[in-house]
């Protein structure tokens, strides 16, 4: 009881600063107890800035919770958050009653209501959870779950780094009608910007009122303390609801070596990682000489240095930061097809014999509509994908719409095998992707062998999500 408190006390606070070696005596501990509280909280990411938000223990992000993978964990949930809420563990394979979707897996948790989370910690790697509301997540309700592998790479400092923004309530609501009149944020030399024809109305975009790091927008984010020479391990999150992010660090390369949590056969070198909403990448650098460096997103938006953070070798703290163009230029952009690379011998893949084949026609977000389809429906009138335990399963998806779609699946962990037409070399293993807008295509394959139950697959891009664009793959007995 005391360690649950001290837990909830202290890992909100550790958030800014390097994440600690998990302490010897938690990692052989049989279960790990952490308690949550869901609470308003005025959110203040600059001086004078203030927004009506929500928080886990009064940390937003929230604490960041750890388990060594397999490790037992008990999370006592109670909900002050003045709504119906649940807590999803994105990434996690977990019992079904575990999984946090209100109605689907569970009851509300009511105002006030509590709820216990029990299950074994898997997979390992950099995990998160969110309440499953999309006004609660939009607005505060999320943090990292770091599933430990010893396995990986040590590394001589580990920070998490969550890229979250501030959303515009009136152009939340605008865009969920499909007349929002928010402009699109990639780098103006981006595939998505240079593929917009003059005129295009959007209607589908959320503006943001603050661009933050770890709970802060810069210049008042958190230096992060490095040594010159030492290897620093980043676990990143795009917790934005809508926007996928582009990050560079001035004068480094990043060597990525997990996408959402699960290792890469190869470490990939990029300029430019790319997280789509609810994606996370691990990447690992090499600090290269004394210096102070901004992690910084790459972004057409004219605030979007304040999302930057300064990684600085001791005596550089207070020093001008060495900072990054806000254009790609020709800087390699970590792809899916960068990271997992693109087979030229496609006979030498051999192909999964999937028993369970679905596709789906990606549709919807006209101008002034609200609807977003699957196969011109919405959810819950997509009918489910109905497998068996040990199936095999192929999903295809063709995007017909002029938006990437951050496709997630609860519970499992996929591989995406092919993109466009083209198979990739080393399937990337995944529980969120973007399929590519302006008739993007992509190719799923997983095994069906996660407990039995009722598995959401759905955009995560909570206006699509919020708007139809959801069905459920379902175990049947
Ligand atoms: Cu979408």
């Amino acid at each position: 009881m005391q360690r649950a408190h001290f837990l909830q006390r202290s890992a909100g606070a550790m958030l800014a600063v390097a994440i600690p070696p998990f302490a010897s005596r938690a990692f052989a501990e049989d279960e790990l107890s952490y308690k949550l509280t869901s609470t308003p909280f005025a959110f203040s990411p600059s001086t004078g800035q203030s927004y009506p938000s929500y928080a886990y223990n009064g940390f937003l992000p929230g604490p960041i919770l750890r388990a060594r993978v397999g490790q037992r964990v008990r999370i006592a949930y109670t909900n002050k958050s003045g709504h119906d809420s649940t807590i999803h563990w994105h990434g996690m394979i977990l019992p079904n009653a575990m999984d946090g979707v209100q109605n689907v897996t569970q009851k509300p948790v009511p105002p006030n209501g509590t709820f216990e989370y029990a299950f074994a910690a898997n997979p390992s790697g950099t995990r998160w959870y969110h309440d499953h509301y999309d006004r609660q997540l939009i607005n505060g309700l999320f943090g990292v779950f770091i599933v430990e592998d010893p396995a990986d790479e040590p590394a001589d400092a580990e920070f998490a780094i969550v890229f979250h923004d501030v959303p515009s309530m009136p152009s939340y609501e605008a865009a969920m009608r499909g007349v929002s009149n928010a402009p699109m944020t990639e780098p103006m030399d981006s595939r998505e910007m240079t593929s917009m024809k003059a005129g295009d109305k959007m209607g589908d975009e959320v503006g943001y009122l603050a661009h933050c790091i770890n709970g802060a927008s810069y210049p008042q984010t958190k230096t992060l303390s490095v040594r010159a020479g030492s290897r620093v391990r980043l676990r990143m999150l795009n917790a934005n609801p809508t926007q996928t992010k582009y990050v560079r660090l001035a004068g480094h390369k990043l060597t990525v070596t997990h996408t959402d949590g699960n290792r890469l056969s190869v470490p990939i070198d990029v300029d430019v990682v790319r997280l789509g909403v609810a994606e996370r990448i691990d990447a690992y650098v090499t600090i290269a000489h004394p210096g102070a460096f901004l992690l910084q997103e790459i972004s057409s938006e004219p605030t979007a240095y304040q999302q930057s953070v300064v990684l600085a070798t001791t005596g550089m703290e207070h020093a001008p930061p060495q900072a990054s163009s806000m254009l790609l230029g020709d800087a390699v952009v970590g792809t899916y097809e960068t990271l997992a690379g693109i087979n030229t011998k496609p006979q030498t893949y051999m192909e999964l014999r999937a028993n369970v084949t679905q596709h789906f026609e990606l549709g919807g977000g006209r101008y002034g509509h609200s609807a977003w389809t699957m196969n011109d429906k919405v959810y819950p009138h997509i009918p489910p994908i109905i497998v068996h335990r040990g199936d095999l399963v192929r999903i295809t998806y063709h995007n017909t719409t002029d938006m990437d779609h951050p496709m997630h699946l609860h519970g499992h962990v996929f591989k995406i095998t092919k993109i466009d037409g083209k198979r990739l070399a080393r399937p990337l293993l995944k529980d969120t992707s973007l399929v590519r807008s302006n008739g993007g295509t992509m190719t799923w394959e997983f095994r069906a062998d996660s407990p039995a139950g009722r598995w959401l697959l759905h955009c995560h891009n909570s206006v699509h999500m919020m708007s139809g664009m959801m069905t459920e793959v379902d175990y049947k007995s």
